[in-house]
């Protein structure tokens, strides 16, 4: 078989979007597991040269296109599966929207199938030709009729993973704050339940990891072009021990003279341990996402993020003592929350000194339990369609209008970027955050940073 795996192109002007760009590691892991077979990857965020005539001459050549699809990407991937089908070529689509939903198969038949929860193995079955109804997790369409089958169990082990193919791919493009980037998974899953989450659906609450030494193994993969990992797990700091075997692994190889680290963590794992914290500076980690969603205690609780607003202080207290960067995530328009609520929580972003901040509007995502929470009270319009999401806000919340959340957001951007204590004083700090105590890295990277880095990012917000 002859499979093209498109990642669509996100819609520009929004969160994260802006400040990374990062490889497509679900279709690398992918190629990975069907090595047998003649598979290519298309990036069409970073590949710009690609209009629609392009992608139906380039799209023409292959069997089959698979596309990995985030809830705002679905529009682009039902039009890119609508130009296969009219030449000919097989679809498959896989990712969280249709795993969320898989039933989207019934809604367009441009889906010739769909890949429910992790893909690797039920990819490769079906490109060996096993038949299709003994794939696990696999939904497909058969003389017109539409067949789910049961979903695949979890892999046990991690390990068992192909590698990523990392060669498939041009790497010029990708960075974390524009410094040149890849990514790498340590684990999978997140055992907590908080209300808005996907990940909680999709990996059921289950938490697995590789081991550290696979995590290594992985690391020696990152292109030499690039200086930055960003660890895509949902929480990499779970597991205290494993954190600290696999930062004694990255000193005892002395990868960190080389590569910087990045990764998402919660912050009750790092008020509990700042000895791990330490001990990941040393190893090389210079910044932690955070998802802090707000700094109002009842909508802490709402969401069930099950920690306190003092764990929230803690945690950021404990990563500047420790020289590492915060960039913090939050939710604007969280259930029980007042427009004044929301102006507390952006005066508090700015006064609690984090380096970094993006806003995200509340999002029910498909199935999960804010979704039918905000479906039940009517604070989704009956018409919504997730086709049509254009990454704003898509629901009400009993307090806040679409309107005041898509306000809120822009006032949340506006006072924190362009506060002048953070464009002067933070930004020379967290510069100096980012660098230290490599001087060697700081010089190498510094030309690049300061000609497209931090000047562009905040033209652009
Ligand atoms: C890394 C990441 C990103 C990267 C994406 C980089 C990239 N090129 O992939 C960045 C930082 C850019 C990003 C951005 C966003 N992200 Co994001 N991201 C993640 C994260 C943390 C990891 C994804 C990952 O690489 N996993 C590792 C790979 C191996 O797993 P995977 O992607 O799930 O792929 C497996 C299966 O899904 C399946 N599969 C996937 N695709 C395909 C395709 C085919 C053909 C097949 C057969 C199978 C298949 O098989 C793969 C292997 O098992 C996830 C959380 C998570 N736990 O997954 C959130 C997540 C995917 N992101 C999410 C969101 C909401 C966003 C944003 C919209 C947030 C924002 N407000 O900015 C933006 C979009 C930006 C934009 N401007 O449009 C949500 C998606 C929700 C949804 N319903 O779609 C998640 C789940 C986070 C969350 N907790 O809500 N994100
Ligand atoms: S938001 Fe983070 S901590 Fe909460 S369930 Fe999702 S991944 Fe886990």
């Amino acid at each position: 078989m002859k499979v093209l795996l498109i990642y669509p192109p996100f819609q520009l002007g929004a969160g994260m979007g802006k400040v990374m760009c990062s490889p497509p590691l679900s279709l690398l892991s992918l190629a990975g597991a069907a090595e047998d077979h003649d598979v290519e990857v298309l990036d069409l965020n970073t590949d710009y040269s690609y209009g629609i005539d392009k992608l139906e001459r380039r799209i023409q050549k292959y069997d089959m296109i698979g596309l990995t699809c985030m809830s705002n990407m679905y529009k682009m991937a039902i039009n890119i599966c609508k130009l296969a089908k009219q030449n000919d070529v097989q679809t498959i689509l896989g990712g969280f929207h249709p795993t969320l939903d898989p039933h989207i198969i019934e809604d367009y038949n441009y889906f010739d199938y769909i890949v429910k929860g992790e893909g690797e193995f039920t990819f490769k079955e079906l490109l060996d030709g096993k038949p299709k109804k003994e794939i696990l997790g696999l939904s497909y369409r058969d003389n017109g009729k539409v067949h789910h089958n049961p979903e695949r169990p979890f892999l046990q082990n991690l390990d068992d993973l192909p590698y990523p193919k990392k060669d498939l791919l041009d790497y010029s493009s990708y960075h974390y704050l524009w410094v040149p980037a890849d990514v790498v998974e340590g684990s999978r899953g997140c055992p907590f339940s908080c209300n808005f989450c996907c990940v909680t659906k999709f990996y059921n609450r289950l938490y697995r990891a590789k081991s550290p030494m696979r995590v290594l193994r992985e690391l020696y993969q990152v292109p030499q072009s690039q200086d930055l990992v960003f660890f895509v797990d949902d929480n990499f700091t779970l597991n205290y021990k494993r954190v600290l075997k696999i930062c004694s692994l990255i000193q005892k190889s002395h990868l960190n003279s080389k590569l910087r680290f990045v990764c998402q963590t919660r912050v009750d794992d790092i008020a509990a341990h700042p000895d791990m914290v330490r001990e990941m500076k040393k190893a090389g980690f210079i910044c932690f996402f955070m998802g802090f969603e707000s700094f109002k205690q009842s909508s802490l609780n709402t969401m069930q993020k099950s920690y306190s607003v003092d764990k929230i202080k803690s945690a950021i207290n404990i990563c500047k003592k420790n020289n590492i960067m915060v960039f913090g995530s939050f939710i604007i328009g969280n259930i029980g929350e007042t427009y004044d609520d929301v102006l507390f929580n952006i005066k508090m972003m700015s006064k609690l000194g984090l380096d970094f901040m993006m806003t995200n509007p509340l999002t029910a995502f498909p199935n999960t339990p804010l979704f039918y929470e905000a479906r039940e009270h009517g604070w989704i319009d009956k018409d919504f369609k997730w086709e049509e999401w254009n990454f704003g806000p898509m629901m009400k919340t009993p307090d806040l209008s679409i309107d005041d959340i898509k306000e809120l957001l822009d006032l949340s951007y506006e006072s924190f970027y362009k506060n002048p204590k953070w464009l002067l004083l933070d930004k020379i700090k967290g510069i100096k955050n980012l660098f230290s105590p490599d001087a060697g890295w700081l010089f190498k990277q510094l030309g690049s940073f300061f000609s497209n880095g931090i000047s562009k990012f905040i033209m652009k917000i």
